[in-house]
C-alpha cells in the first residue's frame, strides 16, 4: 500500500474540475461532459497529481443535489477519463461507490465523513486515499456569522476527532490527508490565520492539503467587501504561502500557472 505521503510528494497540485451549473467560480463551464473531460486532460497535462471531479457545488448558499443527479453529472465524465489520476468530490456513499469503480482513487469529502453514514465503508472496502475538511455548519448557512475563540485549535480539533473515527472505521491512517477547508463558515481573516498557523494543523502529523483557489477572501483582501471570488495572482500567491507553511496537495482551478509558481517556490526552498 502506497502512503498518501509518497503518492502526493510535496507540492502536488489537484485540479479542479466542476460539473455543475453554478460552482462559485467555474459553475457551467465544465457542464458539458466533453468539455469537463478535454479540462481534465488539460490538467494533468499541464502537471496535475490529480483531477478532483465534483457533481455538486458547496458554494455559500447552495441547497445540494440528490445522488441520482449527481451521478448523472459525473459518471460520463468518469467514464471518459479512464486510466487518469482522479478525485471525487462527493459526500454520499453511491457516487463514492461508483467513482471508486470507474477508477477514482481519492474520495474528497467535504463533510469528513458525517454527511452519509455509509461513505466510511465504502472508502474502507475500496482502500481509497481520503480527504477530510473541516466545515462549519453547512453550505446552505456557514457564512453567517461563522466565530471561533481560537480558529486553528478548533479545526485541528474537529479533524483530529474525525481522523480518529476513519481510522475507527477501517481507513488506513497512511491514506488520509486533511484540510482546514478554507471558505467553509469562516471569514477572511479566520483563512488567512488558518493559513499562518498551519504548524497547528501539521501537529497531527498528516499531510494537509489546502484549497484558496479563487476564493472570495482572495478578493475581499484586495479592497472589494462584496467579492466573490479572487483573481489569479492572488490564488497564486496563496498557494505559495501555504506550500510554504508546508501544505502537501493544492486544490486549484488553474494548474499550468499553480506547478510553474510553485516550482519555483520550490527551487528558493532547495
Ligand atoms: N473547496 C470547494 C469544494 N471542495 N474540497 C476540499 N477538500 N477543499 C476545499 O477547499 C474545497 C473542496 C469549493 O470550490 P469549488 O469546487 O471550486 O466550488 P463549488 O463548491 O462551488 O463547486
Amino acid at each position: 500500500m502506497i502512503a498518501i505521503e509518497q503518492r502526493f510528494p510535496r507540492p502536488s497540485v489537484m485540479g479542479v474540475v466542476n460539473v455543475t451549473p453554478d460552482s462559485f467560480f467555474d459553475g457551467g463551464v465544465s457542464l458539458r461532459p466533453e468539455d469537463a473531460i478535454t479540462s481534465a486532460r488539460r490538467m494533468v497535462d499541464e502537471g496535475a497529481a490529480i483531477v478532483d471531479v465534483g457533481g455538486e457545488s458547496t458554494r455559500p448558499g447552495s441547497e445540494g443535489v440528490s445522488a441520482g443527479e449527481e451521478l448523472r453529472r459525473v459518471v460520463p465524465v468518469l467514464e471518459g477519463l479512464a486510466g487518469l489520476p482522479v478525485s471525487i468530490d462527493t459526500s454520499k456513499a453511491e457516487v463514492a461507490r461508483r467513482a471508486l469503480a470507474l477508477g477514482a482513487e481519492l474520495v474528497n469529502d467535504v463533510t469528513a465523513l458525517r454527511g452519509d453514514p455509509g461513505l466510511a465503508e465504502v472508502v474502507a472496502e475500496a482502500g481509497a486515499y481520503l480527504c477530510l475538511m473541516h466545515m462549519r455548519g453547512e453550505p446552505r448557512t456557514m457564512q453567517a456569522d461563522p466565530r471561533y475563540d481560537d480558529v486553528a485549535a478548533e479545526v485541528a480539533g474537529f479533524l483530529e476527532e474525525r481522523l480518529a473515527f476513519a481510522v475507527a472505521a477501517g481507513i488506513p491512517e497512511e491514506r488520509i490527508c486533511l484540510d482546514p477547508g478554507i471558505g467553509f463558515g469562516k471569514t477572511a481573516e479566520q483563512n488567512f490565520e488558518l493559513v499562518r498557523r498551519l504548524d497547528v494543523l501539521l501537529a497531527l502529523g498528516r499531510p494537509v492539503l489546502v484549497g484558496f483557489s479563487r476564493k472570495s477572501s482572495l478578493g475581499r483582501i484586495l479592497g472589494d467587501a462584496e467579492a466573490t471570488t479572487g483573481s489569479l495572482s492572488a490564488s497564486l500567491a496563496a498557494a505559495v504561502a501555504a506550500y510554504e507553511r508546508g501544505v502537501t496537495i493544492l486544490r486549484v482551478h488553474d494548474v499550468r500557472e499553480t506547478v510553474e509558481a510553485l516550482a519555483v517556490a520550490q527551487a528558493v526552498g532547495g
